[in-house]
């Protein structure tokens, strides 16, 4: 008799070996990059603003990045501490950065005329980055695909999506067909970020299991998100159910990182990555200006470490390939702080002790960090720790931090170590919040 539970057990199995790198890692970069990157009011306005095929078609025969350099990009990513990046090779404009065989509406047939997702992958390769695709799994661009309303009403089709009855199945080929290519076109990659489900667009909708034995015999260490049930609003809570094929290896919470991390049924901890944008779009959008600064992203990463999660910080280049100055200003700023405090990040984990009052510890095997976000210098009461300290310094120079009583020399025990990680205070003068 066959064991029922055995395939699930292998998927559960083969996740924490495939997610080893990325749960070391910890801080990547999200590229959103397209057509929509023209009219620059975010990625979504050809459905916002019901804009029809022929009003998007101009930003096609205009599209002309004549500053794309990935270089430059990995660069800023690897300055900023960043361990790998994750580009969108199709967004749900349908528009292909990379040259599918499969469509003409792609950049090869631009003023741009180069599959820009291999320059992509060949400039963070280089860079010793890892590299990932977010591919949509919605598409308003093929004529096969069901009428697509919005954000808030995805069934609710709007004018410009409006269309003749479809064969689904065909979209289903073309979009399999898609994902084949980037995998056995573009050498190895890393993870494959799909976008997403929504009411009855989900799983088996999608051919998602057809579609992951594909992906796992084409590239079997590959990460897959959780989209192809889910989408981010939920935080993750996908992982509160059985985990399935569905669930991918990691969840994906979108512009929140969940309150207490991501967990299964069973209570253990799920990979997961919340993605953030550095102000309120993911694609370019000239007039926000809203950036969170960096104090605010560094306290965020601290926040996902020490809940056992990641974080995939986007930027969204411009239409000729610039990724915007202030973005490019805050990763520099990330960056400076990585550079003297990135042990309290890499490799690091939830600790073994609640969340202080002051902020947050992220840990690593007898190394604790303590992150202090409070603006005050005073005395740091690690409640719990009397008779498990043996030393603590500043994480940035080195510096001895003095113990006062009750540990006294008696009371220590020889493998545990306190770190101390002040995004404020000790580390380098962080810019007034914005
Ligand atoms: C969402 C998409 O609809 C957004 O445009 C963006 O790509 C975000 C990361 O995922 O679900």
């Amino acid at each position: 008799m066959t064991k029922t539970t055995a395939p699930q057990n292998q998927v559960i199995h083969d996740r924490t070996e495939r997610v080893k790198w990325f749960q070391n890692d910890r801080f990547g970069m999200f590229i959103h990059w397209g057509l929509y990157s023209i009219p620059a009011r975010g990625e979504w306005l050809r459905s916002s603003e019901q804009m029809s095929i022929e009003d998007y078609q101009t930003y096609f025969d205009e599209f002309d990045p004549v500053d794309y350099n990935p270089r430059e990009w990995a660069k800023a990513a690897k300055k900023a501490g960043m361990k790998y990046a994750v580009l969108t090779a199709k967004h749900h404009d349908g528009f292909c950065l990379f040259d599918s065989k499969l469509t003409d509406y792609k950049a090869t047939n631009t003023k741009a005329g180069r599959d820009l997702v291999q320059e992509f992958l060949d400039a963070f390769r280089e860079e010793g980055l890892k590299v990932g695709l977010y591919f949509s799994l919605i598409d308003w661009y093929h004529e096969d695909y069901p009428a697509y309303g919005d954000r808030i009403h995805p069934m609710r089709a709007n004018e410009a999506f409006k269309r003749d009855p479809k064969n689904f199945d065909r979209y289903l080929d073309y979009m399999h067909g898609q994902v084949r290519e980037l995998l056995t076109g573009y050498g190895k990659l890393d993870i494959m970020w799909f976008d997403f489900s929504y009411d009855d667009m989900r799983s088996e909708v999608w051919r998602a299991t057809e579609l992951m034995n594909m992906i796992r015999e084409l590239q079997p260490h590959i990460l897959i998100d959780n989209r192809l049930e889910g989408s981010g609003e939920s935080g993750g809570s996908i992982y509160t159910t059985e985990p399935s094929v569905y669930s991918g290896d990691f969840a994906s919470p979108e512009q929140i990182i969940p309150p207490h991390g991501v967990v299964d049924v069973t209570g253990a901890p799920i990979p997961w990555e919340a993605c953030i944008t550095l102000n309120n779009n993911w694609g370019y959008a000239a007039a926000d200006r809203n950036y969170k600064s960096a104090t605010t992203i560094i306290r965020k990463l601290v926040e996902c470490v020490s809940k056992n999660g990641n974080m995939l910080l986007n930027v969204g280049p411009d239409a000729k390939g610039n990724i915007p100055k202030e973005s490019l200003d805050i990763l520099a700023e990330i960056g400076d702080w990585m550079s003297k405090n990135s042990d309290s990040i890499y490799g690091c984990a939830a600790a073994d002790y609640p969340k202080p009052e002051w902020g947050r510890y992220t840990q690593k095997g007898n190394k604790l960090y303590a992150h202090v976000f409070e603006e005050s210098i005073g005395p740091i009461n690690l409640i719990g720790m009397a008779d498990k300290v043996k030393k603590a310094r500043l994480l940035a120079d080195g510096y001895e931090l003095f113990l006062s009583r009750p540990w006294s020399a008696a009371e220590f025990v020889e493998d545990a170590f306190v770190n101390f990680a002040r995004p404020e205070h000790f580390t380098y003068p962080l810019p007034d919040k914005r």
